[in-house]
């Protein structure tokens, strides 16, 4: 367990300041047309709109908006369509809920855009590896979350692998990626890093990974963590997506306990209970030792 609180404990987001000396609660809003009904552009955001706020009731604190599925398998999406479903939803949840927002893109020009229409964190998948991504970034003063993948999701789950051990693997890699974003502009303080559970990984490799997540201190940087409803629960314990929540309760507490500061999620409401109530156990811990 993480004991002692990262330097950049405090992150500045846009207009909002994000303490991660507690954990967090990211929503997942996905503005996908799989996700939502395809009654037009007022319905789209009618969906959107009561689906945040019934997350943001439920304690997120986060909600993280994506217009491209990253699901194995997933196509990519043309720029000008994730722009329309993206920022009117992000544009909708400052204005309305005073919300902090963050943007799952890779694209740089979602990146510059989402940021002007008052996005307070960047999530990339992609880790700021498409061109000129560094740069938006760099430019839009926000905070980055970087997450490990090897290739891309329309072909990643096609037998992954790796000739050092996965956790080896991933700390290289965001090792390299933070690199590349502080000799561009953006520096440490403004990064968050994630393993990238279920992207290029088998189950072995999930499992594995999760066992071994404190050697990501070795970066000593906040750590962002996706598990909810992911394949590895299903391939674990046989459960369809419907049926993953308490497989993903556990997964995200011992994500916690090994140094998880923000869990991102579809189910606000399980997880904030269980998560706090982990977190109480692991200060108690703190405090009497
Ligand atoms: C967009 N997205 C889907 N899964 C994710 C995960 O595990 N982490 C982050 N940061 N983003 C994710």
């Amino acid at each position: 367990m993480t004991e002692t609180p990262h330097a950049g404990s405090m992150l500045r987001c846009g207009k909002h300041l994000l303490d991660l000396t507690r954990p967090r609660v990211m929503g997942i809003l996905n503005v996908t047309p799989d996700s939502f009904s395809d009654g037009g552009r007022h319905q789209r955001l009618d969906d959107a709109r009561r689906h945040a706020e019934r997350m943001l009731a439920e304690g997120a604190d986060i909600i993280d908006v994506g217009g491209e599925s990253t699901r194995p398998g997933a196509q990519p999406v043309a720029l000008d369509a994730e722009r329309e479903r993206v920022l009117p939803v992000v544009e909708m949840l400052t204005r309305e809920f005073d919300a902090l927002v963050s943007v799952d893109t890779s694209a740089p020009q979602i990146i510059t855009e989402a940021a002007r229409a008052g996005a307070g964190l960047i999530n990339d998948v992609r880790a700021l590896t498409r061109d000129g991504a560094l740069a938006a970034a760099a430019q839009s003063a926000l905070p980055v979350c970087l997450m490990h993948m090897q290739g891309e999701p329309q072909t990643m789950q096609q037998a992954p692998h790796y000739a050092e051990p996965i956790e080896v693997a991933v700390i290289d890699f965001l090792r390299q990626r933070v690199a590349a974003c502080e000799q561009a502009g953006i520096p440490r303080a403004r990064l968050l890093l994630d393993p990238g559970f279920g992207f290029a990984k088998t189950l072995e490799h999930n499992l594995q990974l999760l066992n071994r997540l404190s050697a990501l201190d070795a970066l000593d940087l906040p750590l962002l963590v996706g598990v909810s409803r992911k394949r590895m629960i299903g391939e674990a314990l046989g459960r369809e997506v419907s049926q993953r929540l308490p497989g993903g309760l556990a997964l995200a507490v011992m994500a916690l306990e090994r140094g998880a500061r923000i869990l991102r999620v579809h189910d606000v409401a399980p997880t904030r209970d269980a998560i706090d109530m982990a977190w109480a156990v692991l200060q108690e811990r703190v405090e009497n030792e």
